[in-house]
């Protein structure tokens, strides 16, 4: 039995996929990332102004799993020094997190500014740099001004002039300090998971056009920003800008041509679907066929996807300094044949079914497994197909329950990690810098404080929200400071 054991310890973490015992290049950047929403608090202190988010939880609780919201949350609007001191102690040199839009423009327009959001950001983000430590400012992670959603939100056009003031806004009051930007936060999860299934603001269930609107609008939103830091900023400011979109990576359920096809399809529905607008061109072929072939067979005379103008395109188009991606999970994909026509619907024009591989350690969200090796393949992907010469991957972790010793968190870091690595040092893919979500434990949407994704510990039931390091964050503190894996690395 003994004899058992001892092989196991030494033998698992090869069975289990080697881990890389490589150092990761000295230009690489670790960091950490959060999303103001989910860790602020504050929701209408000083001036703030209402989000979707807020008026969304407090009209009904029981829209969020614990009754819970984040009126609180990590009180990092008021503890932003002590968020400032563990980054610190990690020994990270970036730092990932969101600007709340209606904290400083509180109803999301331009004509009413509200400074006390705009001082504290400042003076966030000063002591951040003075700590060594350099932003990447998301804009938008999904807290849209209340007075904007009831002008249409994310189906209204005209939103994307919106997001161009404020953007404008940020880059003039911000830009000196902030070098790495992000526009918009997954603009996916918002429109399938908003405007789609109905479970996030605005609740709706627009799953055969409004989802397509809506990735329409934002990407619209995504290209005024890039393009007004373009013509306003970059040449005094020299910074960067992109988006931030999240996807799995779909691996074929088996070697079959069929199954390989529906790989291909998830993959263009979910990632295509945004990327190729801005570092390809107009939505992927797949894409526009397939729908605009159901639309027609559903008595429609246009495609239920809105086509962009030809002016919209080559606007859209280019419009990246970097690739932001958030990988968590891989699925595996199969093509389903096409579904008989009826109620025309998103998940029908795809065409495909997912699960997971059966040896694929689940997390405690019903979404996320263990996959690492879709990390380095996902980035191959992207690296080949997008082209987009720098890759930050902006969000990475694992859901558990929040305590202290987390092994499970460490093991799946550490398997990303080398996978990424990998793609780094085989494949020859630029990754810059990594932001493993999160920083801290936080508030994850209609999920409360149910899940857990922080490498630092919060006590939610404490008013201090007090913060305190879990095991892996011990471990993620010495691969920063050692740039190695394992416990000791090939010099
Ligand atoms: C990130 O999205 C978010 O950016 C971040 O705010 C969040 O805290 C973090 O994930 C952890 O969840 O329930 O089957 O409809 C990660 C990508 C895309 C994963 C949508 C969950 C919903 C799957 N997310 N997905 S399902």
């Amino acid at each position: 039995m003994k004899v058992l054991v001892l092989l196991s310890v030494f033998w698992l973490p090869g069975i289990l996929g080697q881990i890389s015992n490589k150092k990761f290049p000295e230009s690489f950047q670790f960091g950490a990332a959060t999303a103001a929403y989910q860790i602020e608090g504050a929701w209408d202190e000083d001036g703030k102004g209402e989000s979707m988010w807020d008026r969304f939880i407090h009209e009904d609780p029981d829209r969020v799993k614990d009754r819970q919201n984040a009126d609180i949350a990590c009180d990092s609007y008021h503890k932003w020094r002590e968020d400032i001191e563990l980054l610190k102690e990690l020994g990270v040199t970036l730092y990932r997190f969101s600007v709340s839009w209606p904290r400083i423009l509180p109803n999301g327009t331009p004509n009413k500014i509200n400074q006390a959001g705009i001082d504290h950001y400042k003076t966030f983000i000063k002591a951040l740099k003075e700590a060594g430590i350099e932003p990447i400012v998301t804009l938008y992670h999904w807290d849209l001004p209340q007075h904007l959603l009831e002008l249409g939100g994310w189906l209204n056009e005209q939103i994307a002039d919106y997001f161009g003031e404020y953007a404008r806004i940020a880059f003039k009051n911000f830009g000196d300090d902030v070098k790495i930007w992000a526009t918009i936060n997954e603009p996916k999860s918002t429109c399938l998971i908003g405007y789609g299934a109905g479970d996030s603001p605005p609740g709706l269930k627009l799953v055969a056009d409004g989802v397509y609107q809506c990735a329409k609008v934002q990407l619209l939103a995504h290209a005024k920003a890039y393009h007004i830091y373009d013509d306003e900023f970059r040449a005094q400011q020299g910074g960067r800008i992109s988006l931030v979109l999240d996807t799995t990576y779909n691996e074929p359920a088996s070697d079959s041509d069929a199954d390989k096809f529906g790989a291909e399809l998830e993959t263009e529905f979910n990632l295509g679907w945004y990327a190729n607008p801005v570092y390809i061109g107009d939505w992927p072929e797949l894409m526009k066929t397939r729908i605009a072939n159901r639309s027609r067979q559903e008595g429609y005379s246009f495609s239920r996807l809105p086509e962009f103008t030809a002016e919209q395109l080559k606007y859209v188009n280019g419009t990246f300094d970097y690739f932001g991606l958030n990988m968590y999970t891989g699925l595996t994909a199969q093509y389903t044949g096409e579904f008989d026509i009826g109620e025309p619907n998103y998940y029908l024009d795809k065409g495909t079914s997912t699960s997971h591989g059966a040896d694929w350690t689940p997390s405690t969200v019903s979404w996320l497994y263990s996959y690492p090796v879709g990390m380095r393949k996902l980035l191959n992907l992207v690296w080949n197909k997008y082209n987009p010469g720098t890759i930050y991957v902006t969000e990475n972790g694992w859901a558990s329950d929040g305590s202290l010793n987390d092994q499970g968190r460490i093991d799946y870091l550490q398997a990303y990690l080398s996978n990424l690595l990998d793609a780094i040092l085989e494949d020859g893919v630029n990754v810059a810098g990594y932001t493993t979500w999160s920083l801290m434990d936080n508030f994850e949407w209609t999920e409360g404080y149910t899940q857990k994704f922080g490498i630092i510990h919060v006590d939610f039931d404490s008013p201090n929200r007090t913060r305190t390091f879990k095991e892996s964050g011990r471990w993620y503190q010495k691969v920063v400071a050692t740039r190695c894996l394992i416990d000791s690395c090939d010099e």
